[in-house]
């Protein structure tokens, strides 16, 4: 071998060595994991999601029960990938939909690398809240939120945490306001901490994979829950059917409100269609501020008493369907 051969030999290996460095550094260097968040209904979680990502990526309400599956954020906090997991609360479920939510629940925990347990600093430790951190107690990453400290006076907050370290045992608990955007970035970076190393699983820059036509159908269901009362909004279902881009560039969304019977339907149509009416334009004006984009909602209610037992209905919303 001549020695412009070996020279030549001892470059490639040289350039395969630093090629080979420059990953292995790279990988050191890149954290990613999954955060399920999860807590009571109504404590906050989505909120929350809503304030770490700066937009509606999950409906908020007033009402309990809203957020209805696992619901997918991305964010970045430097080098570190933090994949949230928005989550159906937990309450004593009944109906066969109720148990597909609390499942879907329990599943983000099994395989999440870190579990942030919201709770409602106005209600403190429920019964809820006790049978959930049975469940989930043993996991090495488990921090709390505390939520909503805005609306509590400070010397309650005290004794809460205090009763909170001994029943939870959480690597760290947080006071945060979701609402108001208090204490959030300083809880992201203790998340961030603990994030494994490993390559990044999603693309590395802030982004929810929500289905679009979920999406669309979750921004109506969350004014369903804004303007009808008591128990009705539960027992409906909406589902985006098509989406067409017109000539002039505006979408035309269609979508079904599925209720299970002609008194609900009246009820949602409202009289002379006012209520429907006030549902669509709302859902429209927030489809077209979510999206930038011009929209018409065509929306159509469908009497089908059954939906609750379609297995089509919870795939839609990647929900488990059981037998
Ligand atoms: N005062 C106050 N209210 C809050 C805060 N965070 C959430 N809320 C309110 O609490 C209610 C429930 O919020 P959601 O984010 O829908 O609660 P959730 O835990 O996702 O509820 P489910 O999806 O039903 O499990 C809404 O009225 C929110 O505006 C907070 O930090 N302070
Ligand atoms: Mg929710």
């Amino acid at each position: 071998m001549s020695d412009s051969t070996i020279h030549v030999c001892v470059c490639k290996i040289f350039i395969h060595f630093c090629f080979w460095c420059a990953i292995v550094r790279g990988m050191e260097n890149t954290y990613s994991g999954f955060v399920a968040i999860v807590g009571p209904t109504n404590a906050g979680k989505s909120t929350l999601i809503n304030q770490i990502m700066g937009r509606k990526v999950s409906i908020v309400s007033h009402k309990v029960q809203t957020t209805r599956t696992n619901l997918r954020a991305v964010k970045m906090i430097g080098a570190r990938q933090l994949i949230f997991v928005d989550t159906p609360g937990i309450f004593r479920p009944s109906r066969r939909l109720d148990r597909a939510m609390v499942g879907a629940a329990m599943d983000a925990t099994s395989d999440a690398d870190a579990i942030l347990l919201v709770i409602d600093a106005q209600k403190g430790i429920t019964n809820t809240v006790r049978s959930l951190v049975e469940k989930i107690r043993d996991h090495k990453n488990l921090f709390v939120a505390l939520n909503k400290v805005d609306a509590v006076s400070k010397p309650d907050l005290l004794p809460l945490t205090a009763e909170i370290n001994e029943l939870v045992h959480p690597h760290d608990i947080f006071m945060i306001s979701a609402l108001k955007n208090d204490g959030v970035d300083e809880m992201l970076h203790a998340l961030a901490d603990v994030m494994p190393a490993g390559p990044y699983l999603f693309e590395p820059h802030d982004a929810t994979d929500v289905p679009d036509k979920l999406y669309l159908s979750e921004l109506t269901r969350e004014k369903i829950y804004k303007y009808i009362h008591q128990e009705l909004p539960y027992h409906i279902n909406v589902v985006t059917e098509r989406v067409d881009v017109a000539d002039d560039g505006v979408l035309d969304i269609y979508q079904k409100i599925a209720v299970q019977n002609d008194a609900h339907k009246k009820i949602v149509i409202g009289r002379g269609g006012a209520q429907l009416k006030q549902i669509g334009t709302a859902a429209r004006h927030d489809i077209q501020n979510q999206w930038g984009v011009n929209a018409r909602l065509h929306l159509f209610v469908r009497v089908e008493p059954n939906w609750e037992n379609i297995a089509e209905n919870y795939e839609d919303q990647g929900l488990e369907f059981k037998k």
